[in-house]
């Protein structure tokens, strides 16, 4: 076993245990294959963010195999059903492009956006260290001139990951620091360039709009930027988060989304539902607060750590 597939075990430990635990302890005290066990095994998708549509496409799935392969055992119907999720997260996985390759171009500017408290500023950080650890520089622009406290965060970040800031006073436009600092970047050749922004609700139009001003201002520095905008959602908000994605979506067309606190207690259906449901690949995933918490989302990692035991290694 691959050490940082065990490591993620560890870290996911808790969504684990609230979404394949409860539903190999459900098949397991059920004992038997019933119209009740579906039940109770629909009910807890629904009850985990799968989703209605994922849930009865999963349930649905799984009621032919039991039919076809005529399963009458409660063990047989949970490899059944695991095979039938980890199936679905590879195959909607299967055409999902890197983040970030050695090809990109200079400065690849990776914009961060979302509602309030999801982890913005914390994935920035993470991801700021992570590229100077592979020897890129790097350098964070403080789009989030909503509260000084955000600006001093972010700038603590910075300090930790070794990258360089660029900010004005709070309560300036942010659209202008945003152009500030990706002309910057490209003036001083930096490799990468992370944007911070102020967490919003998106429901609110103006703030919507404002993002989207953003986004035009990078374009008039560099016309192909950003060449990544992520969304960055909190795995233990739920349904609300594919409504988040939605709209976000509309308006900053996204290229990814980091799925943040998936060490908390996520109901982790949501994995299976965001990607099948709006077509957004989840990238990254945030599985801690610390800056070396922090993997590439690997469908075929994540199935492992997520479905597999210590004991059947
Ligand atoms: N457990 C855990 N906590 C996280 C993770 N990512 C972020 N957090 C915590 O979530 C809280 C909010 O994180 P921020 O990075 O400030 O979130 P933000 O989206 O920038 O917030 P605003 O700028 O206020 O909208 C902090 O306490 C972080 O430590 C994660 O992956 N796991
Ligand atoms: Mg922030």
């Amino acid at each position: 076993m691959l050490s940082f597939v065990r490591n993620l075990r560890e870290k996911i430990a808790k969504t684990k245990n609230s979404f394949v635990g409860k539903l190999a302890e459900t098949i397991r005290l059920r004992g038997k294959v019933d119209e009740e066990l579906m039940e109770e095994l629909e009910d807890i998708l629904l009850k985990t963010d799968t989703g209605v549509e994922m849930t009865t496409l999963i349930i649905d799935k799984l009621r032919d195999e039991i039919k076809v392969k005529k399963l009458t055992e409660a063990e047989a119907v949970q490899d059944t059903l695991q095979n039938i999720m980890s199936d679905i997260l590879l195959t909607d996985y299967a055409e999902t492009e890197d983040f970030y390759s050695e090809k990109a171009s200079k400065p690849y500017v990776i914009f961060f956006l979302g509602v309030n408290g999801v982890g913005k500023t914390t994935t920035i950080g993470k991801v700021a260290s992570r590229f100077r650890q592979s020897g890129k520089s790097v350098l964070i622009i403080a789009g989030d001139t909503f509260r000084a406290a955000a600006i001093e965060q972010l700038e603590i970040w910075a300090d930790r990951a070794g990258a360089s800031i660029i900010k004005s006073q709070q309560g300036a436009d942010p659209s202008s620091v945003v152009f500030d600092g990706v002309q910057s970047a490209l003036k001083k050749g930096y490799d990468i360039v992370l944007i911070d922004t102020a967490g919003r609700q998106h429901n609110k139009a103006n703030l919507m709009q404002e993002l989207s001003k953003m986004i035009r201002t990078i374009k008039k520095v560099i016309p192909a930027a950003p060449h990544e905008t992520l969304l960055v959602l909190d795995a233990t908000t739920g349904q609300n988060a594919v409504s988040q994605a939605k709209t976000f979506h509309e308006i900053a067309n996204l290229t990814g989304l980091v799925l943040s606190k998936l060490d908390g207690t996520s109901k982790g259906g949501i994995i299976l539902n965001i990607r099948h449901s709006l077509g957004i690949p989840v990238k990254l995933i945030g599985i801690g607060e610390q800056i070396e918490d922090l993997q590439s989302f690997d469908p075929v990692s994540f199935v492992e750590a997520m479905f597999t035991t210590e004991q059947t290694e």
